[in-house]
């Protein structure tokens, strides 16, 4: 906290890195300080400030739910000593401004914000709403379209956007601080010391249809989450006195904080945070230059490989086989550069600019100078033996190896090479340029510095990297093993796969199981099947899927799998073709069919993830369970409000999740071995731990 007096102007520059965060240190000083200027003779005005290049990302949320949360000042006291200082209070913003940082400013009587700045209220990512008048001082500074619209979505508006609202004074090119400290000393504050937003009246006579206008549109959200409504009930209550309308914020906030929803969300903001510490890795590790890549197979994954690269700037060469295979792969690419343009995601100068950094090739001689390959080809083990013997002979020295095999020993494959330690896999989820995941698998000599040249890539790419060990399958598909096993058992005991998604997605996933296999297709899944039954003796699973395959039914790319899709891709319908196929299978097989209750089908779907997630755990391949979590919100659709199979599981205690297993366990039908208890479930739910 700095405190300084420059003309007649008090400089207050408060400081928490890396964000700071309104802590009760921070709110503390801010409000010393500006007692302190309401006492000094030759302050005329305050200028607030955070420092180290933004404002604030709103309150300190590692304080929520401990006692310095509560402590005087609360965010409430000090922005009301703020809004009632004597002496004018100009908010000087740069950087980012959010969620508690915004409602301090918003009580500052003026506002200079830098032309980069980017301000929001993203409280609801958090499930909870802005708690410290935001929901009433921004209906009345930008009106009350503008701030529904910001409040319900969370998201960050540029300071060029919100200029000419009453949220911000000025904009400046060049440095806020400045522009902040030029505005307090200017004869414009001195004749209107301090208008307070609280005094705004709030005009807007639809204020009830506007707000009703947004719950229709909220009411139509999967899943349907708390904060949200409540964050519009609020601005609603706007259009009343303000201090009442401060209380039905007051309520919302404390109420919303005790939801599972909020627990949920708060968890996964941190585990993604939490992904990036790797064992091994400080920020002393030597990281190795990115400036070139080249991408090894230009099917779909290359291609949306390539694509994620592009994205980020990033020249690559993409190598092929053959020209017409090539051809076919820069194809792709164009495509899905020339579907973002026509859906107005991105001009047309920018597709250019990015085809521009491709570089073709037939020939592993032109890519050695690469800093980064990732291969990305057929998903055999000879195959990628060829492409690694390749890579270690053009590549240059400490040049990083990536494959993205899904499925094989990335041991193995670095084995191919002279140097495993710089041999990694880089596990990209379908489409890549999409997907937000990258799973990080960490060889058995992979070196720090590659592990961390891997995760700075990450970054570079702005996905969420979580650091695997190697098995079969890594972190997500390990566990999706057993998820999707169950789900085809669930059918021969009697569920239909309408049912078992319709489950499923009021649990709150994206899609069930049978849509996103439909998605992706089952001709791969049928293909790793085949190998885990040659591989593993005793691997049991339903052949009610390979029948399906047998019929031609691939999935949406063959015009139907699971579904029908008359209507397209986003409207499955029960195939008759399906349920006489399944009828069939389960007379063939000897199964009765039951009523099975859509909480027997969640259970045994979560759990099966939950228990693989505790074996995964125990075995190290996933260095900590909200990284298993990470790896599930952020490429297996599980609902975030729900924050992630494990804190799942934690949540409704995990004697009661035992308690199910072994219920499940005494079902004959599948697998006999399935539900026995991963022995670190077993210990934690006897100790009553999490
Ligand atoms: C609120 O304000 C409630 C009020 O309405 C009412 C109160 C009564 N506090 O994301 P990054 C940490 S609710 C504490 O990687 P970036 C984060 O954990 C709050 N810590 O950086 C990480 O720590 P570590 C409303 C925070 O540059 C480090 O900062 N505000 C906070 O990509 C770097 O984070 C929000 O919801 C915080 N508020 O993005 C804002 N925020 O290094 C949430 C971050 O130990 N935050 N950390 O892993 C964000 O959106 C992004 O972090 C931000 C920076 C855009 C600020």
């Amino acid at each position: 906290m700095s405190y300084r007096v420059e003309g007649a102007v008090a400089v207050i520059s408060f400081a928490n890195p890396p964000v700071n965060g309104l802590s009760h240190a921070v709110r503390a000083g801010i409000a010393t300080a500006v007692a302190r200027a309401q006492v000094d003779p030759s302050v005329r005005a305050v200028v607030l400030t955070g420092a180290g290049g933004l404002f604030s990302g709103g309150a300190d949320i590692r304080e929520f739910g401990t006692p310095a949360n509560t402590a005087e000042p609360t965010l409430r006291q000090l922005i009301d000593l703020v809004e009632t200082s004597a002496k004018p209070v100009v908010a000087a913003i740069v950087g980012t401004c959010l969620g508690g940082g915004l409602e301090l400013a918003m009580a500052a009587h003026y506002r200079v914000a830098s032309a980069g700045a980017r301000l929001g209220l993203p409280e609801v990512k958090l499930g909870l709403l802005p708690g410290a008048g935001g929901t009433q001082r921004l209906p009345r500074l930008v009106g009350v379209e503008r701030a529904l619209d910001m409040i319900v979505s969370g998201e960050l508006v540029p300071a060029t956007v919100l200029a000419h609202t009453g949220l911000l004074d000025l904009v400046v090119e060049g440095d806020a601080l400045a522009g902040a400290m030029d505005l307090a000393a200017s004869a414009q504050v001195r004749t209107n010391p301090s208008p307070k937003a609280r005094d705004i009246p709030l005009d807007q006579p639809n204020l009830a249809a506007l707000c009703e206008a947004a719950r229709t549109g909220l009411t139509k959200r999967r899943p349907l989450l708390p904060a949200p409504m409540r964050a519009v009930d609020a601005i609603e209550a706007a259009g009343g006195p303000f201090d009442e309308g401060l209380a039905v914020e007051r309520r919302a906030f404390l109420e919303l904080m005790e939801t599972p929803e909020s627990k949920g969300l708060r968890h996964a903001f941190f585990a993604e945070r939490a992904a990036g510490k790797v064992d091994g890795i400080t920020p002393a590790t030597p990281v190795r230059p990115l400036d070139q890549a080249a991408v090894i197979g230009a099917g779909t994954m290359g291609a949306g490989i390539a694509v994620a690269l592009l994205d980020a700037g990033i020249p690559l060469w993409l190598v092929e086989a053959d020209q017409a295979a090539l051809d076919r792969g820069l194809a792709r690419i164009a495509g899905i550069y020339d579907a973002q343009v026509k859906k107005a995601k991105l001009t047309a100068g920018e597709r250019d600019r990015r085809l521009a950094l491709l570089r073709p090739t037939l020939t592993y001689d032109d890519i050695g100078g690469a800093d980064v390959a990732i291969e990305a080809v057929f998903e055999s083990l000879e195959v990628k033996r060829e492409v690694f013997a390749a890579l270690d002979r053009v590549m240059k020295p400490g040049a990083v190896l990536a494959t993205n095999t899904s499925t094989l020993d990335v041991n193995a494959i670095a084995g191919f090479t002279r140097r495993p330690s710089d041999v990694l896999g880089l596990h990209f989820f379908s489409p890549a340029n999409v997907m937000r995941l990258l799973e990080v698998v960490r060889g058995r000599d992979t070196s720090p510095e590659v592990l961390a040249t891997a995760l700075r890539l990450g970054k570079a790419l702005r996905k969420v990297a979580v650091v695997s060990g190697v098995c079969d399958g890594f972190i997500g598909n390990r566990m999706l093993d057993g998820y999707v096993r169950q789900a085809w058992w669930l059918v021969e005991e009697g569920a239909t796969p309408q049912q078992i998604d319709g489950a499923m997605e009021a649990f709150g996933f994206a899609m069930g199981p049978f849509r996103v296999g439909d998605l992706v297709g089952h001709d791969v899944s049928m293909a790793i099947r085949r190998h885990r039954r040659a591989e593993r003796p005793g691997y049991l699973c339903s052949t009610l899927p390979d029948k399906l395959c047998e019929l031609g039914r691939l999935g949406q790319k063959t015009g139907g799998g699971w579904y029908d899709y008359p209507e397209g891709p986003r409207h499955p319908v029960p195939s008759v073709v399906v349920e006489e196929l399944v009828r069939a299978h389960r007379a063939e097989i000897g199964a009765a069919p039951r009523r099975i209750q859509d909480g027997e089908i969640v259970d045994r779907l979560v759990y099966a993830l939950v228990n693989e997630g505790a074996r995964i755990l125990e075995e190290g391949i996933a260095a900590r369970a909200s990284d298993i979590d990470v790896v599930y919100l952020t490429g297996y659709g599980f609902p975030r409000a729900r924050g992630g199979p494990m804190f799942y599981a934690d949540q409704v205690g995990l004697s009661r999740v035992l308690r199910r297993v072994l219920e499940f366990s005494g079902n004959p039908h599948g697998d006999p071995g399935f539900w026995t208890p991963a022995p670190l479930l077993e210990r934690l739910a006897k100790s009553g731990a999490t």
